[in-house]
C-alpha cells in the first residue's frame, strides 16, 4: 500500500452501557464478543463508571464505559456487528432510553460523517452526555489524529453537569479478560 492510500483499518470508538443483571459481566462479555470478531480488535478500554440514569430517570444506575477498536469493517457493518452482540447478550428493545442489559453505541469512526436513517456519525448526542464523554476521555489521547480529542475536551468543558458519575473500577481491558496481546 502506498503512503497516500487510506489504511484498510479504521479506528472506531464505541460507548457501552448496562443497567440490568450483572452489569460488569455483561460489559466484559460484550468486549470479548467484539474482540472475537475476525475483523475487530479491541485496542483500549476505559475504566468502568457507575452513572445515574439520564433521560428516563426511573430506572437502575448504569455501568458505562468506552472502548477503542481497530476494524476493517465499514461503519455500517460495524454497527450490524454491534447489534448482533446486543441481541446475543439478551437485549430486548422496549422503552426508549429505558433499562437494558447492554447498549452499544457507535460514536466515532476516523472522523467520518454519516447521516442516514441507519447511522449518524459522529453520534449526535455524544457531546451532551457525561456518561459517554468521561469514559471516552480515558482512551482518547492528545495524539489522536482525526479530531476526537478536541471534540471530547471541548464538550466536557461545556457541560454544566459532570455529576452523577463515579469511578466503579479501573482498567478492565485486556487484563480482566485474560487476553494478552503477547
Ligand atoms: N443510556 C441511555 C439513556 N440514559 N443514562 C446513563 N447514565 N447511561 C446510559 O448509558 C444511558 C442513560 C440511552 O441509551
Ligand atoms: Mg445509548
Ligand atoms: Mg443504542
Amino acid at each position: 500500500m502506498n503512503a497516500h492510500s487510506t489504511s484498510e483499518f479504521s479506528e472506531a470508538y464505541i460507548a457501552l452501557g448496562a443497567n440490568l443483571g450483572d452489569r460488569e459481566q455483561t460489559l466484559l462479555e460484550a468486549l470479548n464478543l467484539l474482540d472475537e470478531h475476525p475483523q475487530i480488535k479491541v485496542l483500549r478500554g476505559s475504566a468502568l463508571y457507575e452513572t445515574e440514569p439520564v433521560g428516563y430517570v426511573d430506572q437502575p444506575a448504569f455501568l458505562n464505559m468506552a472502548v477503542a477498536l481497530q476494524t476493517s469493517l465499514q461503519p455500517e457493518q460495524l454497527l450490524t456487528a454491534m447489534l448482533e452482540i446486543e441481541n446475543r447478550l439478551g437485549r430486548v428493545r422496549d422503552v426508549r432510553w429505558g433499562p437494558r442489559t447492554v447498549d452499544l453505541d457507535l460514536l466515532w469512526v476516523n472522523g467520518e460523517t454519516r447521516d442516514t436513517e441507519l447511522l449518524q456519525l459522529p453520534h449526535p448526542r455524544m457531546g451532551e452526555r457525561a456518561f459517554v464523554l468521561v469514559p471516552l476521555s480515558d482512551i482518547v489521547s492528545e495524539g489522536e489524529t482525526t479530531g476526537l480529542y478536541d471534540v471530547v475536551h471541548a464538550s466536557l468543558s461545556a457541560l454544566d453537569g459532570k455529576g452523577g458519575i463515579r469511578l466503579w473500577k479501573t482498567c478492565n481491558w485486556p487484563i480482566a479478560s485474560g487476553h494478552s496481546g503477547s
